[in-house]
């Protein structure tokens, strides 16, 4: 008699990703069934992984699938992973995330199983990104030495993008700058004095008379007026 143990056999996502991100065709007709998800299901299973930096975020879910699914994901050790993230039966395309906490580069592993013993083909998509937590038209200070200068950055539709120091003046410093808790700016340079951002330029036409007050910095209204 001879026991064998089949080992976990994984995707890795790593080599896959293009510009933060990527998507793959897969089916679990032909695969093992090892594992079941935490939240039921005794079907075929396909396995991802992803080793995810420190620090950032990594997306996960389904653009399509010909099957009911159930599907989870985990992180740390080995496969399929020691932590579970989040396990989901319905609907199949819910996504899942997770933020790498842990200060050191961490295995993430997306498991998916079925519903009951089906299978089928699935197409698998996700992202990694380094901006969890980040509220829509929060502002930072880049490229300076410390905290309290620097290049001023809006966030917007998921990315951080600069400010044209066309028309941003002192008044428009004091309101940035008591945004991010200081008393007021002590001072405005102009002409990138902290070097050209290389994102999008989300705030182009800040007219001077309506930046003086608070409210004329949600992004909304600004965003609407064409850029120069
Ligand atoms: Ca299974
Ligand atoms: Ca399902």
């Amino acid at each position: 008699m001879v026991c064998s143990s089949q080992p976990c056999v994984t995707t890795s996502l790593n080599a896959l990703t293009v510009a933060g991100g990527g998507s793959v065709n897969g089916s679990t007709i032909d695969m093992a069934n090892m594992y079941a998800t935490t939240c039921g299901g005794n079907g075929n299973e396909a396995v991802f992984s992803y080793v995810l930096p420190a620090g950032q975020t990594l997306r996960l879910w389904q653009s399509q699938n010909s099957y009911d699914s159930r599907h989870e994901t985990r992180w740390g050790g080995d496969c399929p992973g020691d932590n579970v993230v989040q396990c989901t039966d319905d609907p199949d395309t819910l996504e899942h995330a997770w933020h790498n906490d842990q200060g050191v580069a961490t295995t993430v592993y997306f498991i998916l199983d079925s519903f009951s013993s089906g299978s089928g083909e699935f197409t698998l998509s996700w992202a990694v990104e380094d901006n969890w937590g980040v509220e829509e038209g929060e502002v930072r200070l880049a490229g300076g030495a410390s905290a309290s200068a620097g290049r001023v950055e809006v966030f917007h539709s998921g990315e951080w993008g600069s400010v044209c120091d066309d028309g941003f003046g002192a008044a428009e410093a004091d309101v940035v700058c008591r945004q991010l808790g200081f008393e007021g700016a002590q001072n405005v340079n102009c002409c990138a004095e902290y070097g050209e951002a290389s994102g999008a330029i989300w705030l182009g036409a800040c007219a001077r008379a309506r930046v003086r007050h608070c409210r004329c910095c949600s992004l909304p209204p600004l965003l609407a007026l064409p850029l120069r």
